[in-house]
């Protein structure tokens, strides 16, 4: 793994990447017409809608799949709740595509039921479930939390999930467990990027126990009062809201216990710039930009200060 040689595409810092997919159609559109100037921008309108109208049909099927939980309101954020269709449209999910503002369409033909979810490795009672199966059995709730990519994004969004530890306590891990390691599926026909062989597929992450066991780990099947759309990771994916978004790995496949500490897919990739913890840290520059600050999609413009631990503080400061 240490020869892998990065494509380019893998090289720009997401932050690089322009963010908005209206702003792009916004340029595409202009030039399509051979307008410019003032006189266009009044139409800039008209075609954000017909994105938006777009999206909504894409998320029509998930938004009809209700999930009616109770909000824990211990987990309320004071920062404005991010849209729904702004967050279905500016995803990472590398499998798919490394454009984050196509990603909701990239993800049309990935079918993310029935699926099953295998829990192994260093446990009592290892068990293979399918997922609704364990939906029905898990204490869900709704959780608003912030949630921070490691390239100065963030967002505020309303989860639907259950504690990763009320899943651990059923399977029973073994006394000499120490990690949890999760991994995606692998399906190169339909997720094109899987076929990129110079990358470790399938996406791996890792939690140390006690992380994973924490009241603030989520396993998410929800989004917005409803089931996941694929572009957040359905059917099932991890929310670890005080680490850097790269950790909360997407559909997931597979979970297992261990006594080795798991590589995680960004640390094989490029392990000077990504690590295992990657908490959330605003004095802990990356390598090639600073974490002091970030932004709200799709506002990249106005800055607030990071905050440590993403402002989890009080719940995680003492694993550390
Ligand atoms: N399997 C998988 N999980 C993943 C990713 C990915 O590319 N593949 N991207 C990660 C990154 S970098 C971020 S910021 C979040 C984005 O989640 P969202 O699209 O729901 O906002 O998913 C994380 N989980
Ligand atoms: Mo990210």
């Amino acid at each position: 793994m240490a020869n892998i040689k990065i494509s380019k595409g893998w090289e720009i810092p997401e932050n690089q990447v322009t963010p908005e997919s209206v702003y792009i159609n916004r340029r595409k559109f202009i030039k399509e017409l051979g307008i410019a100037g003032a006189g266009a921008l009044s139409l800039f309108g008209t075609n954000a809608c017909a994105q938006d109208s777009r999206v909504a049909k894409q998320l029509e099927p998930y938004r009809a799949q209700i999930l009616d939980v109770k909000k824990n309101e211990e987990f309320t954020v004071k920062r404005k709740q991010t849209d729904e269709i702004i967050a279905a449209t500016y995803n990472n999910f590398y499998e798919f595509t490394s454009s984050k503002s196509t990603v909701w369409r990239r993800v049309e033909k990935f079918k993310t039921r029935p699926w099953e979810i295998e829990i192994s490795g260093l446990v009592e009672k290892p068990m293979t479930l399918d997922v609704d199966d364990l939906i029905k059995q898990m204490p869900l709730e709704e959780r608003i939390y912030r949630f921070r990519c490691v390239e100065t994004w963030a967002m505020v969004v309303p989860w639907i999930g259950f504690p990763m530890k009320a899943l651990l306590d059923k399977v029973q891990p073994k006394s000499d467990a120490k990690y949890v390691r999760m991994t995606t599926f692998m399906d190169p026909d339909v997720a094109t990027q899987q076929n990129n062989f110079r990358l470790p597929w399938p996406y791996v992450e890792g939690l140390t126990l006690a992380e994973a066991m924490n009241d603030l780990t989520l396993l998410v099947v929800g989004i917005y009062g409803h089931i996941l759309p694929p572009q957040h990771g359905a059917p099932i994916r991890l929310i670890v809201p005080w680490k850097y978004g790269f950790k909360s790995i997407k559909s997931i496949v597979s979970i297992e216990l261990t006594d080795k500490k798991p590589r995680n897919f960004w640390n094989v990739i490029l392990p000077r710039e990504y690590g295992f913890e990657a908490n959330v840290n605003p004095n802990v520059p990356h390598p090639r930009w600073s974490q002091a600050s970030e932004w709200m999609i799709p506002t990249r413009g106005k800055k607030y200060p990071t905050q440590i631990y993403n402002g989890y503080g009080e719940f995680v400061a003492h694993l550390y």
